[in-house]
């Protein structure tokens, strides 16, 4: 699963300068105005994981010459829940923004979404840079500063929540907002597989699981991300933030409704939409 990911990041563009551009336009479009579109494949059937990724960093970039600042990354699709539920069965990336981040308690506004979701993640946050290829498990632990619960909010600009893998991760692997933990918690005394999870709809659980959810260890999910932006010349800085990929699958909400995830020994997260 790693292995090929990597291989098809690293090649395979077909898509002309000036059509990612007018696709990530598309997407940025469809995400400040909240109206869901076609999914890019349907256009572009030809269009390749490479492909994909030039569109996402190009959304990235219009994004930061508005002013917005990039508040850390995300990893996708990282558990079988994840893969299942929505067909595609290679993890992603994506970038976070501050104005994606949602402050613990805080509310979100359901009509700036086009469909929101919920999903239970571990979250770190690094002291020390990485780099890849080979990033290890072990360099990632020796390099986290400490983990926190985090709710993420993903809302796919494509209309039925449906895409294939190139799609996605062209839509920034459908990022829209992210709730952190108020405790940062180091990680000597923790074992980072086995945490229980569990994430509540209006105080009742509907999502329930261990860490190891994800890609077996939450931290292989970071050294996934740290050799991925290896392949295009880039490391992990220090004081970065990586949310590792949901443990469960993503839940759909309703205005009104209230979402909160806790983990075993690192406490809870919770946010409100209206
Ligand atoms: C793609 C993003 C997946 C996760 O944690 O698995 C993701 C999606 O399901 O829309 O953020
Ligand atoms: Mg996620």
């Amino acid at each position: 699963m790693f292995a090929a990911v990597k291989l098809a990041t690293a090649s395979g563009l077909t898509l002309e300068d000036h059509v990612v551009a007018v696709l990530a336009a598309r997407l940025d479009q469809a995400h400040t105005s909240a109206v869901g579109i076609p999914m890019l494949t349907l256009e572009h059937p030809g269009m390749t994981l490479a492909d994909g990724y030039a569109v996402q960093w190009a959304l990235q970039a219009r994004k930061l010459e508005r002013g917005e600042r990039l508040a850390g990354w995300k990893v996708g699709l990282t558990s079988r829940a994840k893969m299942l539920q929505m067909g595609v069965h290679h993890p992603s990336y994506g970038f976070l923004l501050d104005s994606f981040a949602i402050e613990d308690g805080g509310v979100v506004r359901h009509a700036a979404s086009i469909h929101p979701r919920v999903e239970p993640e571990l979250a770190f946050v690094t002291c020390r840079e990485l780099r890849g290829p080979g990033c290890t498990l072990a360099e990632v632990l020796a390099a986290t500063e400490y983990v926190l619960p985090a709710i993420e909010v993903i809302d796919s600009r494509y209309v039925n929540f449906k895409f294939d893998l190139p799609s996605v991760v062209a839509d920034n692997s459908s990022s829209s907002g992210f709730a952190l933990g108020s405790v940062c918690r180091a990680i000597e005394d923790l074992d980072l597989r086995t945490l229980g999870v569990v994430l509540s709809l209006n105080g009742a659980p509907i999502g329930l699981g261990a860490t190891a959810a994800v890609l077996g260890h939450p931290a292989a999910s970071v050294a996934m991300l740290v050799d991925l932006l290896g392949e295009r010349g880039l490391t992990l800085p220090a004081g970065s933030l990586v949310l590792t990929g949901g443990i469960t699958e993503a839940h759909a909400v309703s205005p009104g409704d209230e979402v909160r995830l806790d983990i075993q020994q690192l406490g809870g997260v919770s946010i409100r939409f209206v």
